[in-house]
């Protein structure tokens, strides 16, 4: 199964995001990712707005040693690119109008792409505004789509689909205060059918079932994660139970 079908295939699935920059040494990652496979975590996002390319490959390299989980690039750049990994979400950023986000780093890492054995997953990408300045807003030097704005959020969203992405990523961005509003998923799954990324502020079980119950297929938790390693022991019970209904309602 390819990594855009494993995402299709349900609602709730979560990502862990690794950020290289503060995730890095072997010690940190092995004690880490032994959690997250004993929590079901469906897959690793790996990336961040301000990593180096060594930092990058190291980290690729240490994740791949300790887990077997899918590992997915979420670049925060052109250099953040490995053949290690299972799939690259190939961003565009089309809340915003930063043409190095909707092209230029594309094109820098093009050829080098085309040349690992990688699935290279369409994406758009999309910023919400999360009630703070982000480092992704900060770093892409672009505005996040106001979060009571729903219907510019879902323009976006049907453009990317009618522009050939395959997935939709939202982001209120990493330690946002507020996560993307429900709403926003409800509308665009009323309009296209897309496998819904969301991430961004997500800090409790209850957010994570709301986003399960309105359609996203991935809800993806770093900060969280990176501040109290134990709220795995919380998604584990969660993914546990989640298990256990849809056997007994199959
Ligand atoms: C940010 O979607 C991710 O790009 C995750 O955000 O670190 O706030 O969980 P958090």
């Amino acid at each position: 199964m390819t990594i855009l079908e494993k995402f299709n295939a349900r609602f709730g699935q979560i990502a862990l995001l690794i950020d290289p920059e503060k995730t890095n040494t072997s010690l940190q990652l092995e004690s880490l990712l032994k959690k997250a496979s004993l929590a079901k975590i469906d897959y690793i996002f790996v990336g961040g707005s301000t990593v180096t390319r060594l930092e990058f490959e190291k980290t690729i390299s240490l994740i791949k040693q300790f887990s077997t989980i899918p590992l997915v690039i979420f670049p925060g750049s052109s250099n953040q690119i490995s053949p290690e990994a299972d799939a690259l979400l190939f961003l565009n950023l089309i809340s915003g109008r930063n043409p190095d986000f909707l092209i230029g780093h594309h094109v820098a890492c093009a050829e080098e792409v085309l040349e690992m054995n990688i699935e290279v997953i369409p994406t758009s990408y999309i910023l919400i505004d999360g009630g703070k300045m982000t480092s992704v807003a900060y770093i892409s030097q672009t505005t996040p789509i106001p979060a009571e704005n729903t219907s510019i959020a879902i323009n976006t969203a049907i453009a990317g689909k009618l522009m050939g992405h395959k997935v939709t990523y939202f982001d209120a961005g990493s330690g946002a205060i507020n996560s993307v509003p429900l709403k926003t998923i409800l509308g665009v799954k009323e309009k296209i059918s897309c496998p819904i990324i969301v991430g961004g502020g997500i800090k409790t079980i209850e957010e994570i079932k709301k986003y399960e119950d309105v359609g996203a297929n991935v809800i993806v938790i770093g900060n969280k994660i990176e501040n109290d390693v134990d709220f795995l022991l919380d998604i584990q019970e969660h993914i546990s139970n989640s298990q256990n209904t849809s056997i007994k309602n199959s």
